[in-house]
């Protein structure tokens, strides 16, 4: 089968596989236009719903249960003879990366959005990362069923959300307050909507015709802005001719100079089969999205991994789209600085259905099995040059952590395998360990994402989880000095020991550790003991009268004693540390808690909500200020002790429809006296 090549120019529509990503703020019905979608081709043989539980698309465990996408899902379907595979992205902004990592590859966004007001923020996030990366896109205004605005609304609501100027294809019809149908402004048809089947032609007449001439000219003038021909036809009121207005549309989606805009209800496949005939009429192809990647052209064939799934059965599985060339079972791929390995196994995706087929050609998209080191995101080749990478997708930083363990002690290993497949199939996770406490730390993109994740351990790994709160980096201090002894003196039978040490502690600048130096004249304590000395005196200063670790203190040795046969390094070592035990809690410790350096970005109008909501938690604001190159949004910045970034997030994306978020970094560390720090002093106790 040789390749099908898309054609580019004006009149041409794009050929060949095509790879179409459903984006959109969350719920808004993508996995359900996806079951539309694969029903509406005859993928499927009837459309799923997603609160039945049996869609294609969500078909985990975990999304099943909590009724959401969790990760991404990919359906190929064949559409008046042409191939396209529809990935499905999860809406919510914690599984946003599987959306991020699919970008670079795709030919077209659908970008299904709702009719409310309260979901702009977040269609605006998407539409930003579309436009960032000149990514064509057409906005499905979807659950029009519900819908009760008029045909000026939807413009007015939507594009605060879009830099690009939207235009309306459709205008909705009503029958008494119910949207019955649509009339396409392109093709000026007016069609009658019929449930889970193609939309019946009507004639176009009485108001709807009214509408739609007014519609259409406005539809028009927005192409016009692009075409200085159509904009001299329109002044002269000549009507443009229909091949010309497709023309139009087809070039400047491609261009990016234009946001389509239809609508319909995924629900009932309604709208469905005119998005389908958008896509292939006016969506480009892979020649230009390999051209807009800077695909170097050659023989070889070039890849782009979008999705890696770690399969019950099958092992590893990367979803790739084939951006040049074609490979196939035995194929050796490089990525773009290492060996990628070899494929074992070319699959054709249809949610978690997998179905072995031959080699993949230049614009499909399938799944490779067994690319042992591929990772999402990676640019493969199979020529002997690793091919640059085309795209850089890093995770976003997480914002909320959980500290895990295996429930029981024989599942510590399986725990550390598991954990290693978890972050491959998902990068926007982050395991720390934390060698102070011991704890696995399990960084994530907030709560949804981190309770998917110990789902996940248990239902796909067989690893069952405890979580807590990780916890917060407490040190303590002193506020005054010291001279104290230290004596380590045992006499039992034979061989006694002997350690004696007298240690000026005094308190020091915050941020500045911990130092020792060494005061003694005479030789009162013998030079090769010195050392143990001090490992004595920083053993006992991991744990401090308070519980925590001890900082900002100067410790000097000035004297001491010792006894020639009874003394050693282990006795001395046990006098530093006695020194510092009975020392330090005559020397007023104090804890200290890390203040972090918080940035907020909200949409404006939660900004006062982020202001309260920051002092509500010991914050101290800094300031705040527009964000810049965001229309609309704020910046805020704040300090904060590190206990109550803890689930600081949960609480701003409440404040901000999902829509706000939050950086931090460590500043200083600061003393903490009170009530606050009596409890957290007290639970330390109870804990050891
Ligand atoms: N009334 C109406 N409800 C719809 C329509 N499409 C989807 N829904 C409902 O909206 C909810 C979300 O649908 P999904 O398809 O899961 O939405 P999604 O965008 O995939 O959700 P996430 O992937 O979690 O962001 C479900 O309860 C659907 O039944 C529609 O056309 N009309
Ligand atoms: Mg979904």
């Amino acid at each position: 089968m040789a390749a099908n090549q898309a054609a580019n120019g004006n009149g041409a529509r794009a050929t060949g596989p095509r790879c179409v990503a459903l984006v959109g703020p969350f719920q808004s019905g993508k996995t359900t236009l996806l079951e539309a979608i694969l029903a509406r081709t005859g993928a499927i043989a009837r459309q799923g719903a997603v609160d039945a539980g049996n869609t294609v698309g969500d078909a985990s465990k975990e999304a099943r249960h909590h009724k959401m996408s969790v990760e991404l899902t990919a359906a190929t379907a064949n559409f008046m003879g042409d191939s396209y595979t529809f990935l499905d992205c999860p809406g919510s902004v914690e599984f946003v990366h599987d959306m991020r990592a699919v970008l670079p590859a795709i030919d077209a966004a659908v970008v299904v959005c709702e009719l409310d007001e309260k979901k702009i923020p977040q269609l605006q996030l998407i539409l930003r990362e579309l436009e960032d990366h000149k990514i064509p896109r057409i906005l499905f205004v979807n659950k029009i069923d519900k819908a009760d605005a008029g045909v000026h609304d939807v413009l007015k609501l939507l594009q605060p959300a879009s830099r690009t100027k939207l235009i309306l294809r459709q205008v909705p019809t009503f029958k008494g307050d119910i949207i019955s149908g649509f009339v396409d402004l392109a093709l000026e048809r007016a069609f009658v909507y019929k449930e889970h089947a193609a939309s019946e032609i009507v004639p176009l007449e009485g108001d709807a015709a009214d509408l739609e001439k007014t519609a259409r000219f406005s539809m028009l003038e927005t192409l016009a802005d692009h075409d200085d021909e159509l904009m001299e036809q329109l002044l002269e009121d000549i009507q443009p001719p229909r091949d010309k207005v497709f023309d139009d549309l087809r070039r400047e989606l491609r261009e990016g100079l234009v946001c389509p805009v239809l609508m319909g209800t995924a629900a009932r496949a309604n709208g469905v089969l005119r998005l389908l005939k958008a896509l292939r009429h006016e969506s480009p192809g892979i020649a230009d999205t390999a051209k807009r990647l800077g695909v170097k052209a050659g023989n070889d064939a070039v890849a782009y991994v979008l999705k890696t799934l770690n399969t019950a059965h099958g092992g590893k599985m990367s979803v790739v789209r084939m951006l040049a060339g074609q490979a196939g079972d035995g194929t050796t791929f490089l990525t773009d600085d290492d060996e990628a390995g070899r494929v074992a196994g070319v699959f054709k995706l249809v949610g978690q259905s997998t179905e072995k087929r031959g080699p993949a050609m230049v614009g499909e998209t399938v799944a490779f099995a067994k690319l042992d080191k591929a990772k999402t995101a990676d640019t493969l080749t199979a020529g002997k040059q690793p091919h640059p990478a085309l795209a850089k997708i890093a995770p976003y930083p997480p914002v909320l952590a959980i500290a895990i363990s295996a429930k029981e002690r024989k599942d510590d290993v399986k725990l550390g395998l598991a954990l290693n497949k978890l972050v491959e199939e998902d990068p926007s996770i982050t395991i720390v360990h934390n060698a102070e406490t011991h704890e696995v730390v399990l960084w994530g993109q907030g709560e949804m994402h981190l309770r998917v994740a110990t789902e996940r351990l248990s239902d796909r790994y067989g690893v069952a989880i405890e979580r807590r709160s990780p916890s917060v980096g407490y040190r303590e201090t002193i506020r005054k000095g010291i001279t104290q002894r230290g004596r380590h003196k045992k006499q039992s039978g034979g061989h006694g020991q002997y350690g004696d040490v007298v240690l000026d502690i005094k308190p020091m600048p915050r941020g500045s550790g911990f130092s020792f130096e060494d005061k003694i004249t005479g030789g009162v304590v013998p030079r090769n003991y010195i050392p143990s000395v001090e490992e004595g005196v920083i053993d006992a200063l991991k744990h401090g009268p308070l519980g925590f670790p001890v900082v900002d203190l100067h410790v000097a040795l000035v004297d001491g004693s010792y006894h020639t046969v009874d003394s050693s390094d282990m006795a001395f070592r046990t006098a530093g540390r006695i020194g510092i035990v009975e020392g330090l809690p005559q020397c007023q410790p104090v804890l200290l808690e890390p203040i972090h350096l918080v940035e907020i970005v909200c949409p404006s109008e939660a900004t006062a909500k982020i202001n309260a909501l920051m002092s509500g938690r010991r914050g101290q604001i800094l300031g705040f200020d527009t964000r810049e190159g965001w229309g609309g949004w704020d910046m805020v910045r704040a300090k904060m002790p590190e206990a109550e970034i803890g689930d600081l997030i949960v609480e701003i994306r409440s404040a901000t429809a999902g829509a706000g978020t939050f950086t931090f970094k460590f500043d200083h560390m600061a003393e903490l006296t009170g009530r606050t720090a009596d409890q957290i002093i007290a639970a330390r106790r109870a804990a050891e």
